[in-house]
């Protein structure tokens, strides 16, 4: 919104054209959002903590978790709205794709939210049932996915990393693939999110990627010389991609550990279906494996914890899952987890924008 004011006055004030610029807005968007991170930062924390909106540490957690009971949640309270308001006044209002992405965020935002409201205020530890909240995400997902689908500017044709030649066309499948991304995006997040900083750092490594996809995909000449699907309004994308940067290291500030904060479903829920989102409308879906290969290797690493301890009647691979705890009960300490995860996900993003010109 911003931006549309200004340019009601750049035919005037010619200096106002560098609005106009899609990485000007981005660095606005990131330096906005993160602002507002921190500067609401403070005031969240102690409105969560006068709230009494503490975590609940479940018995069976490994017992360097304990002391971390009380510490406020439900910090997605402050890092959704400020990628929102930051958003919306950076980007461009009049392009459908920045509104799917707004919805997806704001939706899979309130699934997270009632399920926090549950657990935290009304003291019901098991929140929104299993079923309840996958039902819910599948929703908001398939109607993202329609609107995907029907929207002029995409296609149902899937990039390859590596593999210029081969864009298998999925067709009407499209619908059931996208609801596959935004969901088991939003879930891989939300099993990452277990210890201090170690979902929002690699979160906000992972939309900085994204930054640079969005930022290509809309660029006629570039997308082609790349040879990668070209999105023309994917490049506002990056506005976005870049406002959740922000306030992912605004929010990081108070989350690294000993964290002051934690970010609840509200804010893993949120940021994982909006990654996916991000992934689907820039044409970038296949890639989204490798940008957030921390997120799928916990996810597996659960489904196969699980799997394995029901096939064997209570055998573990893992000493448990998600990956994590397994690293905490060998003994590594809490920090040096987290760095590490933070290494491999940087390691990972640059490996996947690495594929944009190995083809
Ligand atoms: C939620 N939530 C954290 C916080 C955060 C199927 C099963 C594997 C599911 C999985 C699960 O429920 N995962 C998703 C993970 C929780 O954090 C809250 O939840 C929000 C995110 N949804 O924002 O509000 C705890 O994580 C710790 N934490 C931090 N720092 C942070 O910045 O330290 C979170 C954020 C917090 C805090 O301790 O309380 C969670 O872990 O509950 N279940 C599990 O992850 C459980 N694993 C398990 O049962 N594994 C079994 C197999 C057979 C399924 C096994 O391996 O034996 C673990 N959950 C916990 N402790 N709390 C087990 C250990």
């Amino acid at each position: 919104m911003i931006y549309k004011l200004i340019m009601l006055f750049q035919a005037d004030v010619t200096w106002l054209n560098v609005f106009r610029y899609i990485t000007f807005r981005t660095i606005l968007a990131t330096l906005t959002a993160l602002c507002i991170s921190f500067l609401f930062g403070p005031w969240v924390i102690s409105r969560l903590r006068a709230l009494q909106i503490g975590q609940y540490i479940r018995e069976e957690g490994p017992a360097s978790h304990k002391p971390k009971a009380g510490t406020p949640t439900m910090g997605g309270c402050l890092i959704i709205p400020a990628i929102l308001a930051s958003s919306l006044a950076w980007s461009d209002p009049a392009n459908l794709l920045v509104w799917v992405v707004v919805f997806v965020l704001v939706s899979f935002g309130a699934i997270g939210f009632a399920d926090d409201y549950l657990k935290t205020v009304r003291k019901n530890n098991r929140g929104l049932s299993p079923s309840g909240k996958f039902s819910l995400q599948v929703c908001a997902a398939l109607i993202t996915a329609i609107v995907l689908y029907v929207y002029p500017g995409l296609d149902t044709r899937l990039s390859i990393p590596f593999l210029k030649n081969i864009t298998p066309d999925l067709g009407l499948f499209y619908i059931p693939f996208a609801v596959f991304v935004i969901v088991g995006a939003s879930n891989a997040v939300n099993l990452t999110d277990g210890l201090d900083g170690l979902a929002i750092g690699p979160t906000a490594i992972a939309f900085t990627a994204y930054v640079v996809f969005a930022y290509l995909a809309g660029h006629f000449k570039i997308a082609a010389y790349l040879q990668i699907p070209y999105v023309g309004a994917a490049g506002e994308i990056s506005v976005i991609c870049g406002a959740a940067v922000g306030a992912g290291l605004g929010f990081l500030w108070f989350n690294a550990y000993p964290a002051e904060i934690f970010m609840g479903d509200v804010g893993s829920l949120s940021l994982g279906a909006g990654l996916g989102a991000a992934a689907l409308v820039t044409k970038q879906e296949i890639v989204l494996v490798l940008v957030g290969g921390l997120f799928v290797f916990e996810a597996l690493s659960v489904i196969f914890q699980v799997g394995y301890f029901k096939l064997t009647g209570g055998h573990r691979i893992f000493r448990m899952a998600p990956i994590h705890h397994h690293f905490e009960l060998k003994g590594w300490p809490e920090p040096k987890v987290i760095v590490r995860f933070w290494i491999i996900s940087i390691i990972l993003a640059l490996m996947s924008i690495s594929t944009l010109k190995l083809r």
